[in-house]
């Protein structure tokens, strides 16, 4: 051929392209295992490592079939010299770990001061020295509730308005990012979003315990009335969100995920009873939560627009189904968390009559 030297092949690359090191924090949590086996699946170039302490909300069998694909690390997000080292070493944090649960932020506020609060900010002092891409996984309660005839829903310019001990260190912990991103450069995004619901969510959160009770023969149990609406996503529409926001969010800038599945809590726990072949009126009335929030809900416009994001699951009714399935199948992975867990909440909620006035209609929509 005529082939010449500057035509001719390049030398072969040494070694292989340098792969993404993520350094995962709260991988052992629900929405942090569902990132990570996500993100194996779909990633091939992703080397993950976990930061996780092992908290009661948190469990290495939630990471079952991937441990030997990661690197697991057991320690505090609040431990500075440890957080350093490994932060050193990613080219990317998405930050999972959190204290999560509203009711367990009543009953002691101070690990949602500590973790939610000295934990992020660890992280951010970490990130900041070492220059390190981070994404910030928040709650939509920061903006605290909604009445359930408002038009209006939460969006990026909605402005705080936290009414737990839970959402208010977490839009602590947002408002840091934010301070970190203005005054030091760092380079962070933040996603708010709605309520998740999904596999290997603890039994303490409201689907998952209404599930387990009815497998354990236990009614349901509904806080107040039930009229309390909540915005559901999966937690794969989450995390996929969340990875448009890292691939092609504009650093400093926060996005709503949401999947337009606003339902009250009645209707879900009517739904998961007649899922499992129940009376869908066997469930209890209980205790109402001090302070409870009435309604959230998301407009994730922006993400849709500017990211190009779309929700894979749009039918609560068969994604609940699916989880419904899952943890009939699963468990070994609930029962060790159950009782105890159903011990603590006997504590403080007693069963109550069913309220007269403003109880749910028979369909129990809420709109
Ligand atoms: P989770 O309680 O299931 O998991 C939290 C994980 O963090 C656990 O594995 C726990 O061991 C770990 N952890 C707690 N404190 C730690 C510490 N100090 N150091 C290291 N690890 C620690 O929570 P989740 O529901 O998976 O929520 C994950 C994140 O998503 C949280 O930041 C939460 O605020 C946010 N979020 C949750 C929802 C939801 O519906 N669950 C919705 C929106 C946002
Ligand atoms: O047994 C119950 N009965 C009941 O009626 C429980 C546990 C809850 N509820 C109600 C309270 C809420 O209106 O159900 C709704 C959902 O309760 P949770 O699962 O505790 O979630 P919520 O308080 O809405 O917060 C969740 O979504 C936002 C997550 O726990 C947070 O981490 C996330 O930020």
């Amino acid at each position: 051929s005529l082939s010449t030297a500057s035509e001719a092949a390049p030398p072969a690359r040494v070694g292989r392209l340098r792969s993404m090191q993520i350094l995962v924090t709260g991988g052992a949590g629900f929405i942090g295992s569902n990132f990570v086996h996500l993100t194996l699946a779909q990633r091939p170039d992703a080397q993950i490592t976990v930061l996780d302490a092992l908290t009661y909300a948190g469990t290495k069998a939630s990471l079952d079939g991937v441990l030997d694909k990661i690197t697991f690390v057991e320690g505090d997000i609040a431990d500075a010299e440890l957080v350093d080292r490994l932060v050193g070493e990613a080219d990317l944090v998405v930050h999972f770990a959190a204290e999560s649960h509203n009711d367990n932020s009543l009953a002691n506020p101070w690990p949602f001061v500590q973790t939610n609060l000295i934990g992020t900010y660890t992280l951010l002092e970490a990130v900041r020295k070492h220059n390190v891409r981070y994404h910030h996984v928040s709650t939509d309660e920061v903006y605290g509730d909604l009445e359930l005839d408002d038009p209006e829903r939460f969006s990026e310019s909605t402005p705080y308005n936290p009414s737990s001990p839970y959402s208010s260190t977490k839009a602590g912990s947002d408002l840091l990012v934010r301070a970190w991103v203005r005054s030091f450069g760092v380079q962070a995004t933040i996603s708010n979003c709605s309520n998740n619901y999904g596999p290997r969510q603890h039994v303490e959160k409201f689907i998952p315990r209404q599930i387990t009770n009815v497998i354990d023969g236990v009614r349901p149990k509904l806080y107040g009335a039930g009229l309390n609406v909540r915005d559901w996503i999966h937690v794969d529409d989450h995390n996929t969100g969340v990875w448009a926001i890292i691939d092609r969010g504009q650093i400093g800038e926060t996005y709503l995920i949401g999947a337009d599945g606003e339902v009250n809590n009645v209707t879900v726990i009517r739904d998961i009873l007649e899922a499992m072949g129940k009376d869908p009126n066997a469930f209890d009335h209980v205790t109402d939560r001090a302070g409870h929030d009435l309604r959230y809900a998301i407009d994730s416009t922006r993400l849709r627009t500017e990211l190009g994001w779309q929700p894979q699951y749009r039918d609560f009714r068969s994604g609940l189904q699916a989880t419904i399935d899952w943890y009939k199948a699963n468990e070994d992975w609930w029962r060790p968390m159950k009782a105890e867990t159903e011990a603590k909440y006997a504590a403080t909620q007693k069963v109550v009559q069913a309220p007269v006035e403003g109880d749910a209609d028979a369909d129990g929509e809420s709109h």
